[in-house]
């Protein structure tokens, strides 16, 4: 099950070294906790070669830090003074354990909670069982995930794999609510075991939160080039319900987004409702069927996407030029 391709051996020393201590992880920027982390860019690779996850099970460590951002939002960032909105990307395969230290720099108390993975409640992130982080302190997390399996009585139980999220739980009120607001969130994927794995540098995260997408007043353009598997882990927070849609790009409703064969029942889709701490993420080919251009993503709520709530993903030729964009984003 473990297919991998030619730079297999490249990525597990980059998986070693990046499970070794904190500044290797730290290497990894916004990009977070990877699996398989590294391969030759879509082009270079054999035609459908594709990159599968690993067998999971091991114990991996995490450092993140809680921080208010120059402009007075918050973030989650893998080092001091680069805290993002949203926070950086965790990514795990059904069986992996992950020891997350994080240290709470902001004066007010704050958290981090989990969703969709196994935790005890000195892992659950909330003040009313005193798992939280007074301002100043350091306390580590353990998440667990485990691969799904048939129970002593007969029934199925699922595995931890999906698009999960994490957030705050503290700030503002016992709900997190204010510091979700101000961005104290980020995606969480946990996948099974031969799971197909997207592009390097092309996992892109969007956050509806309130009226925003990724607290920004008009939604973030993403980059990609013609033939590159893209992943979208899409997360919801805040007051609204919203529809997620993207232009030409369709996925599939289900855990991955991806078909499993020629009989897989789920609905191909291109829009999706989406409601707070609802999560979900797929994977396309960049431009698959239409070609390079910009194509919009947005929230199909008229009124919401009229308020800012689009952006676009910019799919360039293998020369890099985007047919029909003005180059003024
Ligand atoms: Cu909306």
């Amino acid at each position: 099950m473990t297919e991998r391709d030619g730079t297999s051996a490249v990525q597990g020393a980059l998986s070693r070294r990046l499970f070794a201590g904190g500044a290797a992880v730290a290497a990894l920027g916004t990009a977070g906790l990877a699996v398989g982390a590294t391969a030759a860019p879509a082009a270079a690779r054999a035609a459908g070669s594709v990159r599968r996850a690993g067998a999971g099970g091991e114990v991996k460590h995490l450092r993140l830090y809680m921080e208010k951002l120059p402009d007075g939002q918050l973030g989650y960032g893998l080092e001091k003074g680069k805290a993002t909105i949203p926070g950086p990307i965790v990514e795990l395969i059904e069986g992996d354990t992950l020891h997350v230290e994080v240290t709470n720099t902001l004066d007010v108390a704050a958290s981090l909670h989990v969703h969709g993975l196994d935790y005890d409640t000195a892992s659950d992130g909330t003040k009313m069982n005193g798992s939280h982080i007074e301002p100043g302190g350091t306390r580590t997390y353990t998440w667990r995930t485990h691969k799904p399996g048939r129970r002593k009585d007969g029934t199925w139980r699922p595995g931890s794999a999906g698009y999960w999220h994490y957030h705050d739980h503290v700030v503002g009120t016992e709900h997190g609510t204010g510091g979700i607001r101000k961005g104290l969130y980020g995606p969480v994927v946990v996948r099974r075991e031969g799971d197909v794995l997207p592009d390097p540098d092309r996992r892109f995260t969007i956050v509806f939160n309130d009226m925003t997408i990724n607290n920004l007043p008009k939604g973030p353009d993403f980059k990609a080039t013609v033939g590159d598997r893209v992943e979208i882990i899409m997360i919801t927070h805040g007051e609204y319900y919203h529809t997620f849609h993207v232009h030409g790009h369709r996925w599939a409703d289900n855990r991955t987004g991806l078909l499993e064969g020629p009989d897989d029942p789920s609905r191909i889709i291109d829009n999706k409702i989406t409601g707070p701490a609802d999560s979900f993420g797929f994977q396309f080919l960049a431009g698959e069927g239409v070609g390079a251009g910009a194509w919009m993503y947005h929230c199909h709520v008229q009124s919401h996407s009229d308020m800012g709530m689009a952006g676009m993903l910019l799919i360039a030729k293998p020369d890099g030029t985007v047919p029909g964009h003005d180059g003024h984003h």
